[in-house]
């Protein structure tokens, strides 16, 4: 499968592949699902078709800027709408996928084989998998393993912390490489080995191996980091990095340091400026979560899911994201105390 090449020139994209495959940056899904997709459109559109992969990341609101479909075809998997008409392919799974009901408006009345969205979908890349062979009547051989990978870790089935922490298993080595890889030669590869069907090869690989043991270093630096501070407050593990500089930290670490606690809240500071919270449940007790997560966050300007929730403040000091964190540990603890 030819990978396309770009060359930037006065500014201007120099278009050298056929097909512009958007993909949601940094997830193992995003890079499962743009493998599907390249294979499905090599196998069952145009076997000479050539790609070039662009991540994209959450965050900002509005509709996705129009100089992103700047390819004869244009493709977004595992990522949110976009009404404009030179998005030709669409897949996802998130709930919050339409920015608005009139984009939704505009999905269900467009009606076309090429936009898929279904919310009830454990991944993007298994979706795919099962909508296009039931659709087109593809055989896309070889991604059985792959679809079952994406299904178990887009929706966190791990058998308990310990395995999503320790990290010992090749395929959950290259989740955590795919979730710090940036656009460019091995997140290509990583791709071109899933639509190939060799999921378990390229987990083994060298190159995946040595830039997984640097990220887990870094998560264990951060380990050590988020030992030495944590606290808890009844049932809440409360982790303030707000004065720790960069730290790499494993998204399941609260649970397995604390197997028994039931939310963890979590203050950092921002990419750029301002500062980040975010709001977990254990997936392992989940039935002891008392509270919908996204609700508690939409109350700060944030939102996600019932289980898991954020809230970014680009504007915020660090002093007013710590009275925000002290509130939701406070909303967490007080329904427990009823
Ligand atoms: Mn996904």
């Amino acid at each position: 499968m030819a990978i396309g090449v770009e060359r930037r020139c006065c500014g201007t994209d120099v278009i050298m592949a056929d097909v512009r495959v958007l993909y949601h940056a940094q997830c193992f899904d995003g890079f499962a699902s743009a493998a599907v997709f390249s294979r499905f459109y090599s196998d069952c559109i145009s076997a000479t078709a050539s790609y070039a992969y662009r991540g994209l990341r959450h965050g900002g609101t509005g509709p996705l800027d129009e100089h992103i479909f700047d390819h004869p075809v244009n493709a977004i998997v595992d990522f949110r709408y976009s009404p404009s008409a030179k998005l030709h392919w669409w897949f996802d799974h998130h709930c919050s996928a339409f920015e608005s009901l009139n984009d939704r408006d505009t999905y269900m009345k467009r009606a076309t084989k090429s936009h898929h969205w279904d919310p009830e979908e454990p991944s993007c890349a298994g979706f795919m998998v099962r909508r296009l062979r039931s659709i087109f009547d593809v055989e896309l051989q070889g991604l059985d393993s792959l679809a079952v990978w994406a299904d178990k870790l887009d929706s966190a089935k791990f058998q308990d912390a310990a395995q999503v922490v320790e990290l010992n298993e090749p395929v959950h080595q290259l989740m955590t490489v795919c979730e710090h890889l940036q656009d460019g030669h091995l997140a290509e590869r990583v791709i071109d080995a899933m639509a190939g069907g060799l999921v378990e090869d390229i987990a083994v690989d060298a190159d995946i191996k040595s830039r997984f043991l640097l990220v887990f270093e870094d998560m264990l630096r951060g380990q050590a980091v988020v030992e030495s501070l944590y606290r808890t407050k009844r049932d809440v593990v409360i982790v303030d990095l707000a004065d720790s500089g960069p730290v790499t930290v494993n998204k399941f670490l609260a649970y397995y340091l604390e197997p028994d606690c039931t939310y963890v809240v979590s203050l950092v500071r921002g990419r750029h400026r301002g500062v980040q919270l975010s709001v977990g449940s254990n997936p392992w007790r989940s039935f002891a979560r008392r509270h919908d997560i996204a609700s508690i966050c939409q109350m700060f300007g944030g939102g996600g899911h019932a289980v898991v929730g954020g809230i970014c403040l680009p504007n915020a000091t660090v002093e007013q994201g710590r009275v925000i964190l002290n509130r939701i540990v406070d909303l967490l603890t007080a329904s427990e105390a009823k």
